[in-house]
């Protein structure tokens, strides 16, 4: 997690060293995470992701807030230097929905683990994937419950060994990148550890688009999930997505030749679309509401000729309109009220 200070350069121009420890909170050192834990790379890569736009204008720190639930990957908001939330179990998308509809200038980032999400908070990943919520979810994928001693989760591959399968896991892991993908999410990333730097820009891609991203991490946990499954050490887990990882390209073209990726780790971007996210549906952003006032100004010019309508209102009203409508008789009112006018 310790990071030093570094020259980036932003669209080709090299600008001031920037120092992204500044976003961490020294005071909460030391952290709670285990040697190894692969939770700090993802600290690293938003912090410099944050940072990075920051420098260049295209975030304002002070307008993002953190949103988390319980878990070890959830105690990530709490090192950061900005505006946080540390919520219930599985509810951080509940809470981060409430955020951003109140106040629809603030980035939202949820920061969650895959039982965090998928398991206990399930429901609501689905239904912000369907909503389009304009909010970043970043997930920590260790295959299992870390915080809690390592039982299994719904990512948890087939055949691992946890706390709660000791002998070996019976039940199909879910893939949540498709799931989000296939509720409506505009857009879907899975990548590892390994590759901090793609994590860095996805999620500075995430942050720039409109409605739901979401950018799952697979991640190490030597403590609870490696030492189970015969990766004991950090590096042990590094090796082993290293061996296993294959592009969404790849797993397709192995697919097709009948090949078996079911234990695969399938990284890359699963979906990038720009549909429009929950906020523009419910016309809170700006664009929207200008188009909004000109309809509704549009409304208001249309003349309505009172005496007129009153007239039609009370003809409808009529015992035998009224039978004609019910019985779904439209075109013969028609011609009465027409005779009835000629007279
Ligand atoms: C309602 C509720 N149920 C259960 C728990 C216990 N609990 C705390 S963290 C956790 C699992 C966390 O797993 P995950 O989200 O994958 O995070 P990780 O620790 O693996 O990063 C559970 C079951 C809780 N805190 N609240
Ligand atoms: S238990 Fe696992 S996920 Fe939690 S801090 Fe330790 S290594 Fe990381
Ligand atoms: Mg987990």
């Amino acid at each position: 997690m310790v990071a030093e200070a570094e020259e980036i350069e932003i669209r080709g121009e090299a600008k001031r060293e920037i120092d992204y420890m500044e976003l961490l909170r020294k005071d909460r050192l030391p952290h709670i995470l285990c040697e190894g834990c692969g939770i700090g790379t993802i600290i690293n890569s938003l912090a410099k992701a944050l940072a990075e736009m920051s420098i260049a204008g295209e975030i304002d720190l002070d307008k993002v807030v953190l949103v988390s639930g319980i878990g070890c990957s959830s105690r990530v908001p709490g090192y950061f230097n900005l505006d946080s939330l540390h919520t219930t179990h599985g509810r951080p998308l509940a809470f981060a929905t409430g955020i951003k509809l109140a106040n629809p200038e603030l980035k939202v980032i949820v920061i969650t683990g895959d039982g965090d999400n998928i398991s206990i908070g399930g429901n609501h990943f689905l239904h912000a994937c369907r909503r389009n919520m304009d909010i970043v979810t970043i997930c920590a994928n260790n295959y299992n419950y870390g915080m809690t001693g390592g039982q299994h989760s719904p990512t948890t591959p087939k055949g691992a060994k946890t706390t709660t399968t000791p002998r070996g896991n019976v039940e199909p892991a879910i893939d949540a990148c498709k799931v989000a993908a296939a509720s409506g999410a505009n857009y879907v990333v899975r990548l590892t550890v390994l590759v901090p730097d793609e994590i860095k820009k996805a999620i500075k891609k995430a942050l720039r688009k409109e409605g739901f991203s979401y950018i799952e991490v697979v991640t190490q946990c030597p403590t609870a999930y490696g030492r189970r499954n015969k990766m004991r050490t950090a590096i042990k887990m590094l090796e082993y997505f290293r061996e296993n990882t294959i592009t969404i390209s790849k797993a397709k073209e192995l697919e097709e030749a009948g090949e078996d990726i079911s234990g695969k780790i399938i990284v890359g971007e699963y979906v990038d679309r720009d549909r429009p996210g929950f906020l523009r549906l419910l016309g809170l952003i700006k664009e929207e509401k200008v188009k909004e006032k000109k309809e509704v100004i549009e409304v208001e010019e249309i003349e309505v000729d009172k005496e007129k309508v009153e007239k039609v209102i009370k003809k409808l009203m009529k015992p035998k309109a009224r039978y004609l409508i019910e019985e779904g008789k439209a075109e013969d009112l028609e011609k009465i009220i027409k005779e009835e006018d000629k007279k």
